[in-house]
């Protein structure tokens, strides 16, 4: 039999479970997850091995209207996955009601002649929701993976070899995981709009016996930034803990997390700082 293998970019809108999906699937964390819309600024490789194919994940943020530079750069790299891909595969929250917009669009992807394969999400929680997609899964409980999984492959081109060694399951250095583990727990204990402001900057990362990462927080306002810190630190206490622990299980190693919090008005609309931050 031949061999098979392809990139299958994952869209659709915030919060439809793209990331949960991905990790599943590559059985490690390439993707920070929250119930918070948004959590996904750019495209990551997920790769994920069988014995006869090979795919090349692409997870992407979540498809929304655009209002500042960070979420311009965003949108860019949903174009760019939709793109590159040989198929897509396109999310639909079943515990949500149907969208008209987003059906539109996807008859669109159709028309336009993409290989697109729709999938309905989060099928543990389904609510009524009558769009007829190719396949229902849950991420969360497994269902239909093992079917998913096998449908994207009958679409994907037929390939000499894999793409990726086999130790190799994404296209990110180690220090853009840093910086998301400690997004990832920002966006779990911070309330409201506060966690959509802030970017994580990795200061200084030295590797050894105990590795030691000495990080920026930065956030929008000084409001903000009594928050994040919180009564006697406190919050930001709880933020390292949280933040260090996903970083030792990743790394398997000890961690010695130093944080900073720092007010930059506006980064999101900035371009020389965005390209700072590593969202250009
Ligand atoms: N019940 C249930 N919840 C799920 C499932 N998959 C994901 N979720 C939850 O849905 C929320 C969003 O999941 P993500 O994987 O971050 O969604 P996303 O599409 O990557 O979101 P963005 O990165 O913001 O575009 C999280 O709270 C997940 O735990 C599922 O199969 N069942
Ligand atoms: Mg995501």
């Amino acid at each position: 039999m031949m061999f098979k293998f392809g990139y299958v970019a994952v869209l659709g809108k915030p919060n439809a479970g793209k990331s949960t999906l991905i990790n599943r699937l590559v059985g490690e964390t390439v993707a920070i997850v929250s119930s918070k819309p948004q959590t996904t600024r750019e495209n990551i490789v997920g790769v994920v091995n069988g014995k006869d194919y090979q795919i090349a994940f692409l997870d992407t943020p979540g498809i929304h209207k655009t209002s500042t530079y960070l979420d311009k750069f965003m949108m860019k790299n949903v174009r760019s996955a939709k793109s590159g891909a040989d198929v897509i595969l396109y999310l639909i929250d079943s515990s949500k009601e149907a969208d008209e917009d987003e059906i539109k669009s996807i008859e669109k992807m159709k028309k336009d002649g993409l290989n697109v394969v729709v999938a309905k999400s989060k099928c543990d929680k389904r609510k009524k929701n009558d769009f007829l997609a190719d396949i229902e899964f849950s991420a969360e409980t497994g269902e239909n993976l093992d079917k998913l999984v096998k449908l994207l492959v009958e679409r994907l081109p037929e390939a000499e070899k894999p793409m990726f060694a086999d130790d190799e399951f994404t296209d990110k250095p180690i220090k853009f995981f840093i910086a998301e583990f400690l997004r990832e727990a920002t966006l779990k204990i911070l309330e409201q709009e506060i966690p959509h402001g802030i970017a994580v900057e990795i200061v200084r990362f030295k590797d050894g016996q105990v590795v030691c990462v000495d990080a920026d927080i930065v956030c929008m306002k000084n409001s903000h930034k009594g928050i994040i810190i919180g009564k006697k630190g406190q919050t930001l206490k709880k933020i390292g803990s949280m933040a260090r622990k996903s970083m030792e299980e990743f790394l398997g190693k000890k961690v010695n997390l130093k944080l900073f919090v720092k007010v930059e008005e506006n980064w999101q609309n900035n371009p020389n700082k965005l390209t700072a931050l590593g969202y250009n």
